[in-house]
């Protein structure tokens, strides 16, 4: 029986410029622009591989981590596929000896080969990974930005997962949600002195999902709105030019600037989200410290923390300085180096 089958890895993104807050929740469009790095720790990606066949039963089938998930009617996954497909209809269309793709049910199992309760997005990665691997299977013409579009509605920041590199998600201004989608503002081999250390303060499951926590601070937050107008936006010039200069202390300063002012919003909420713990807190005034004294003895800033929806870091600093930033957090964290390589470099997703 023709069976046909394709496996891609996508890996987490970290964002510097926080997503937080969707104008239309259906279409997962966000309130304001965001601007991620790309990891591509070997430890930190997903697998999927994707199957389809005339001869499978009919119905779509997902597993994740092996275990067998309900696509949910109208729910994001069948949002996914059904858009994945109609793509591959206009393949079809266009060349009538293309198999009929569209029309058999598919199979698709994917991995995280992070532990899922460590507090990283695995949404991000997960999602963008699914979205490419059909893409592959279907031998679909689309750019990855195209494929952004798809990945945003099963989780908005999958969509940074499609590219490596630093990797902006404009927030776009229409209401189709068409030019709401992810640009590659510079490759991994940019800016490759860039690395990740990821701090794993808790790897308990988070009390407030990104999603509902997103949608009460756009409810109820007053300083979202000084956010989403007057902070966000210059910020997303700012680090884009900071980038492309490779200007590390700029990065730093717009990265942790914007990782507080998100948190902030958080506070700002009825009722407040807590994302940070004490550990988090004592973490910000180290690496505080460092650039302070950095900055004192004439050098620029030497690192940036930047924490998403729960209370792990992630601390990004040049290659040079990582090994006295490790040698630090260790010091004062002797419990908090979980993972075995710390060190995040910057890849795009990979077809195998
Ligand atoms: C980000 N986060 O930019 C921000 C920072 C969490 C804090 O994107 O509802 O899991 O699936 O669109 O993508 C988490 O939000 O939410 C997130 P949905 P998602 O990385």
């Amino acid at each position: 029986m023709a069976r046909y089958e394709a496996t891609v890895s996508a890996p987490v993104n970290i964002a510097c410029i926080k997503y937080w807050g969707k104008r239309n929740t259906a279409l997962i469009l966000p309130t304001n622009s965001s601007l991620s790095v790309t990891l591509s720790q070997d430890h930190l990606r997903s697998t999927t591989t994707s199957s389809t066949s005339q001869e499978y039963e009919q119905g779509d089938r997902l597993w994740l981590n092996g275990r067998e998930e309900e696509i949910s009617k109208g729910g994001r996954t069948e949002v996914c596929l059904a858009a994945l497909r109609q793509w591959r209809r206009e393949v079809e269309d266009k060349d009538s000896a293309a198999p009929k793709m569209s029309e058999w049910p598919l199979r698709i199992a994917s991995y995280n080969n992070f532990p899922t309760a460590a507090g990283l997005a695995s949404s991000a990665s997960g999602l963008a990974a699914l979205v490419y691997s059909i893409s592959q299977l279907y031998q679909l013409p689309q750019t990855p930005s195209q494929l952004s579009l798809i990945a945003r509605q099963g989780s908005g920041s999958a969509c940074r997962s499609l590219f490596g590199g630093f990797v902006a998600w404009e927030m776009g201004e229409r209401d189709d949600g068409a030019d709401s989608l992810a640009v590659q503002v510079a490759d991994r081999d940019h800016w490759p002195e860039i690395h990740a250390l990821i701090c794993v303060v808790s790897d308990a499951k988070k009390g407030t999902s990104s999603t509902s926590g997103m949608q009460k601070t756009v409810a109820t937050s007053t300083l979202l709105q000084h956010r989403i107008k007057h902070v966000v936006p210059p910020r997303m010039t700012e680090i884009s030019r900071a980038i492309t200069a490779k200007d590390f202390t700029t990065f730093a300063r717009l990265t942790m600037a914007d990782s507080n002012s998100f948190h902030a919003v958080c506070l700002d909420t009825s009722p407040p989200i807590f994302y940070l713990n004490d550990v988090s807190r004592a973490i910000i005034s180290v690496i505080e410290e460092l650039n302070r004294a950095a900055l004192a003895s004439g050098a620029g800033l030497v690192a940036a923390y930047t924490f998403d929806a729960g209370p792990n870091a992630v601390i990004y600093a040049l290659e040079k300085d990582m090994p006295m930033i490790v040698q630090t957090i260790n010091e004062f964290f002797p419990q908090s180096l979980d993972f075995p390589d710390p060190f995040g470099v910057l890849a795009q997703p990979s077809a195998r």
